[in-house]
């Protein structure tokens, strides 16, 4: 008997890190895996041909209508999953509800020839989280039964749970350890399964915010878990829903997981998947002191990258920007917004005040902010509150800022979160909510606004040749 993971079709073409941490949670249980990139196939196969855009948005939500070549892509299918037998069982990973289109035709061409188990997991499968869809995906799967059964979120301990039901669980599965669980470490063999599609107009296409642009080609880029869960409640995140326990490893177990990357392939870059990678100012101060004193230890120039919290001055010193820049730090902060009474509603528990001193000193002591993620259309967002982004313009004019690449992504609302009691909203449509005359529309046009200026003052910007994709959740 064996487990097959397969990598539906995603925005990017590289195989999904949970992907290979669950291979390696079912290794450890002494489970035989083989992983098929089934995402890679098609960016092998259709990438740069006339049929790419189809492809490209049929996964985006809402918008599947388009006609795929089914022929060339059942084809493919069945070829990839030819020596399934039949008592194995069929795992797909969902590393984002955006995918879900292409689960749903490739599971029913599975289903039309093979009889075996199917099971789903991956960030994509949450619980309850976002606008609650998920949830309800899950049991509209199972009320069809189109799968048996469901890894909601973190799963280490649910796949050994599977293994150990000698694979009868049903339904679906849901956990979160209060400690952070045993992940990482994951042998060499799945470190290099990134796909070999290598095609320079890719490249180009895509910017990458997690990965650090200056990577030498040889080696994989290793993802480290510090932290599980965030230690504040945004009023528009998910993730104290979705991940409600924080927790955080030492940061000595930390740098032994990239001691044991580097020892294993040399590795010099990481990068973090945590939602907030600094919660605790003082465990990451010390993971950064002892980070920089092994790289200078072993004379290596480093580099990370992770979703890094700005918080009020008090939390930073001169030593921390320091060790920022040393370690070589590509910070993703979620700023959020330039307004003050947005910023207190939104229970970011810092000013403009602070981001503004917060983003100059990255600009003296060069530390690279890799990505600044802005919103727009909050619910409480007035239009004085809009024209609060003109001190980002303004500080943008006077200054060479340190960031690279800017992301504006209009306000959703997650279905259980504080949000929902003020505004008007029906799930089924959830990007379409009103708070009085803050329609959909004003939304789009306020993004727009922003879009526009940031782009007219040069900056960066997080995007894809199909820039839809970014706004599929809007
Ligand atoms: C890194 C990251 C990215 C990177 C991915 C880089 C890469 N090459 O992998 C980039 C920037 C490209 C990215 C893009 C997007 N992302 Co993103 N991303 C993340 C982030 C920060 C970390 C994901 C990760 O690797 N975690 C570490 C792994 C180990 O955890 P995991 O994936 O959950 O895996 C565990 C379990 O899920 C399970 N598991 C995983 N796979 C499988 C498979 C099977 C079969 C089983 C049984 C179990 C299982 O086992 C693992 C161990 O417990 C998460 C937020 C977070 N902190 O998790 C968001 C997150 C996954 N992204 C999200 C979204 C929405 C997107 C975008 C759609 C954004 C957009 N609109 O463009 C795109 C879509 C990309 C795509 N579909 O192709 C959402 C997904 C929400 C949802 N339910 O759909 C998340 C959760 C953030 C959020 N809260 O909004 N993202
Ligand atoms: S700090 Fe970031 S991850 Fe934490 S609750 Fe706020 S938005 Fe979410």
């Amino acid at each position: 008997m064996k487990v097959w993971i397969l990598q539906i079709p995603r925005i990017d073409n590289e195989l999904s890190w949970g992907l290979r941490e669950a291979a390696n949670l079912f290794e450890k249980q002494n489970v035989e895996v083989e992983i098929i990139n089934f995402n890679d196939t098609m960016y092998k196969n259709f990438f740069n041909t006339d049929a790419w855009p189809t492809i490209e948005e049929f996964g985006v939500l809402g918008q599947g209508k388009e006609k795929l070549p089914m022929q060339k892509i059942e084809k493919l299918f069945y070829s990839a999953v030819s020596n399934v037998q039949p008592d194995d069982i069929m795992l797909w990973s969902i590393f984002s509800t955006e995918s879900r289109e292409w689960f749903l035709l490739l599971n029913i061409l599975f289903k039309k020839k093979f009889k075996n188990k199917i099971a789903i997991g991956g960030s994509g499968c949450r619980h309850p989280g976002e606008t609650g869809l998920e949830s309800e995906w899950g049991d509209w799967l199972i009320n069809y039964k189109l799968v048996d059964t469901i890894f909601l979120g973190e799963s280490s301990k649910t796949i050994q749970e599977f293994c150990q039901s000698n694979f009868t669980i049903t339904g679906k599965m849901y956990n979160q350890t209060k400690q952070v669980p045993g992940l990482g470490f994951l042998p060499k063999k799945l470190l290099f399964k990134d796909s070999p599609f290598n095609d320079p107009a890719y490249k180009s296409k895509v910017c990458y915010a997690h990965i650090p642009s200056s990577k030498p080609k040889e080696q994989p880029a290793v993802s480290i878990h510090f932290t599980q869960g965030c230690v504040k409640k945004c009023t528009f995140c998910d993730v104290p829903l979705s991940t409600p326990i924080w927790n955080m490893k030492s940061a000595d177990d930390v740098l032994d997981e990239i001691k044991y990357y580097h020892d294993l392939v040399g590795a010099t870059y990481f990068n973090f998947q945590d939602n907030t990678i600094n919660g605790s100012t003082s465990m990451f101060l010390k993971f950064l002191r002892l980070l920089s004193a092994w790289k200078d230890k072993e004379n290596i120039e480093i580099a990370w990258s992770g979703q890094f919290a700005c918080k009020t001055k008090s939390h930073f010193s001169e030593e921390y920007f320091n060790l920022l820049a040393e370690t070589g730090a590509k910070l993703a902060v979620g700023f959020d917004h330039c307004s003050d009474d947005v910023l207190d509603h939104m229970k970011k528990l810092y000013k403009w005040d602070d981001i503004e001193w917060f983003i100059l000193k990255c600009k003296k002591h060069n530390v690279d902010l890799k990505l600044a993620m802005w919103i727009v259309g909050y619910p409480t967002e007035t239009e004085k509150d809009l024209a609060e982004y003109n001190k980002l313009f303004n500080l943008i004019e006077s200054n060479e800022l340190p960031i690279s690449t800017h992301q504006v992504i209009p306000c959703s609302i997650i279905r259980n979160s504080p949000l929902e009691k003020i505004v008007d909203i029906d799930y089924r449509q959830p990007n379409n909510w009103t708070k009085d005359t803050l329609t959909h529309d004003v939304r789009l046009q306020r993004k727009k606004w922003i879009d526009d200026k940031l782009i007219a003052l040069g900056q960066g910007y997080f995007k894809y040749d199909n820039s839809k994709m970014r706004n599929s959740r809007i």
